[in-house]
This record gives C-alpha cells, structure tokens and sequence, in this order.
C-alpha cells in the first residue's frame, strides 16, 4: 500500500516512522509520502490560507496549492496544463526550478532508493490497474464518522492520499475537482475539534495499516477484538495470580476452556452494556443468543438490586 499525506506541519507525521508502521514500511508492505503544501505555492510567502468570502472568522486554505500538491501525488499533469492553460505558468517553471530536490518530491520516511515520485506513479498506476482510484482522505470535524469497517474497508485499497488542512478548512473547489480523479472521503474521527488534520490522518493510518495482510505478527489478536464483532474486548491478566492481594478470577486459573469462553463472552456483553449500549442496540438480533441475554438480564440486576431505592 502507497500512502501520500499532505500537510503545512510534515513534522507531524514523523510517528509514522515509529513502531509498527515503520515496521511495516521496512517490511515493503508500507510505502509513505509525505508532502509540505508550501512547496507547492509559487509566492515568495508561501501563502496557503486566504480570507473567507461571505466574511466570517479565520481563514481559508487556497484552492491551487492543493490542486498542484494532489496532482503530483496522484501522478497526473499539472492540473494546468489539462485545463489547456499552459504556457509557461510560473507553476511550471517553478516545477523546473526545483526538480530533484527533496523537498519538492516530499519526504520518503521508508527511505527506499528509489525516487518518492516514482514510487507514487507506480502506487497509482498499480491503483489504475485495478481498475481504482486513489482514495482522498479529508480529515474534517465535519466528515462522517470513522468506524473500524472504514479501517477494513480502506485495508484492501492500493493508494490512500491524505489532504490535512488547517484553519477553518479547504476550499470546497478542491473537494469537488478532485472528485475526478480520487474516490473522495470526508472523515471525522469523533466529536470534538482537533486544530488541524494531521493526528486524524495518524489515527486512521494506524487502524488500516495494521489491517493490511502481513502486517501484524499475530493476525489472531485482530479477530476478536473490540469493534470487529461489535463487542468490547473482555478484561485480561498476567501473571502473578495475586497482585497486591487482588487475585485473577478463579475461573481463569481452571483449566476449563469452555468456562473461561463463557466468562470472557459474559465481561464483554457486560462492559458492551455498561459503556457503549448503542453499540448493543445496534446489534442484529441474531449476534446475541438466549444464554447472552440472560447474561446481560442478571448484570443488570445486580448493578440495581431491587430496582431504584431497593
Ligand atoms: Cl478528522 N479533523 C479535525 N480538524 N478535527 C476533528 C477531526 C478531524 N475529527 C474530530 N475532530
């Protein structure tokens, strides 16, 4: 998988380089781009915001840094040039000015020895292979909520482009236009206000990268955990079987497999019930059996004996 991130602050990706993300680059499975917006601006400022029209507080990011910046990552020409308005655009010049320096191709943090921009033509030819667009993804408070079934859903694609915009957003012509040439996705990854899109963009590169084949030492620990059922995973314990004289539930200590399956399955429905009963209501009816309910039935009861005041 080829992901490119475009941000003003590329200093905030460099996690990405850390643990099992950098693993997984080292391994190959994980190629990842990432890109300074103002090196794609053509002022001397290196101007990526402007005035809101129709008024209103703060600013807006402008429309042709990103363009230019998307452009590269995806492969395509100069998003001039397929207008027909070529002609020496300063853009195009200044293409020229830069060619073979770093910053311009973006940061390679797997460092692989070949150049970054044709790593990512050959990540999005391979998209184009498959019949496939790159995916943009917008983090923005105002995107859809970002669930373990997108992280599943996003595991499987070829090229994941990352747009983190700051300030009050990104001009909405950049969303439109890019409707081309990306399958585009605003994401949200909950309901609070974040300053920009670059730890939004960390969170959902770690939910799908370690969801690509390969790329966790275990592949069974992905089954049964929290989301992938619809449950919250069951408490857990190591060693020793005292600690500080609380003791491990007994029914671990037993050997008894079919009772430690039952007891694990009874503390996820319980904590499922207890923090997150959307997720349980949710549920089709068909997820939980007769010896579920009856789980969850005596919970209940013993969170509220004798009911209210009883
Ligand atoms: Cl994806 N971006 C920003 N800026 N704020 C957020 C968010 C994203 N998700 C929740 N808050």
């Amino acid at each position: 998988m080829r992901i490119d991130v475009i941000s003003i602050f590329p200093d905030y990706l460099a996690p990405l380089e850390l643990s099992l993300t950098g693993k997984a680059m080292a391994a190959g499975l994980l190629d990842v781009g990432i890109h300074d917006l103002r090196d794609w601006t053509t002022d001397r400022h290196r101007t990526v915001d402007d005035t809101p029209y129709g008024g209103g507080a703060g600013m807006v990011m402008k429309p042709e840094p990103w363009a230019q910046t998307l452009s590269h990552v995806a492969g395509l020409a100069d998003p001039a040039e397929r207008a027909g308005l070529t002609g020496g655009t300063d853009l195009a010049e200044r293409a020229g000015l830069t060619e073979g320096t770093d910053l311009a191709e973006g940061t390679d943090l797997a460092r692989s020895s070949d150049g970054t921009q044709a790593t990512t033509a050959s990540a999005t030819d391979a998209a184009a292979e498959a019949g496939e667009k790159p995916v943009l993804i917008v983090p923005s408070p105002a995107g859809a909520p970002f669930t373990q079934a997108d992280a599943r859903r996003l595991a499987v694609r070829s090229h994941l482009v990352f747009a983190c915009g700051r300030y009050e957003g990104i001009d909405q012509r950049v969303i439109d236009w890019a409707g081309g040439d990306f399958d585009v996705e605003l994401v949200s990854i909950g309901d609070y206000v974040l300053n920009g899109g670059e730890v939004a963009a960390l969170v959902i590169i770690e939910a799908v990268a370690r969801l690509i084949p390969g790329f966790m030492g275990n592949p069974e620990s992905l089954v049964e955990e929290s989301y992938e059922d619809g449950l919250l995973e069951y408490p857990v314990y190591t060693k020793p079987a005292d600690w500080r004289g609380h003791p491990v539930p007994d029914v671990l200590l037993s050997g008894n497999h079919a009772a430690i399956a039952r007891w694990r399955r009874d503390q996820r429905l319980i904590r499922t019930q207890r923090t997150r009963p959307d997720l349980l209501a949710g549920l089709p009816d068909e997820a939980l059996d007769t010896r579920d309910r009856q789980a969850l039935t005596e919970a209940a009861r013993e969170v509220e004996p004798g009911g209210p005041g009883g």
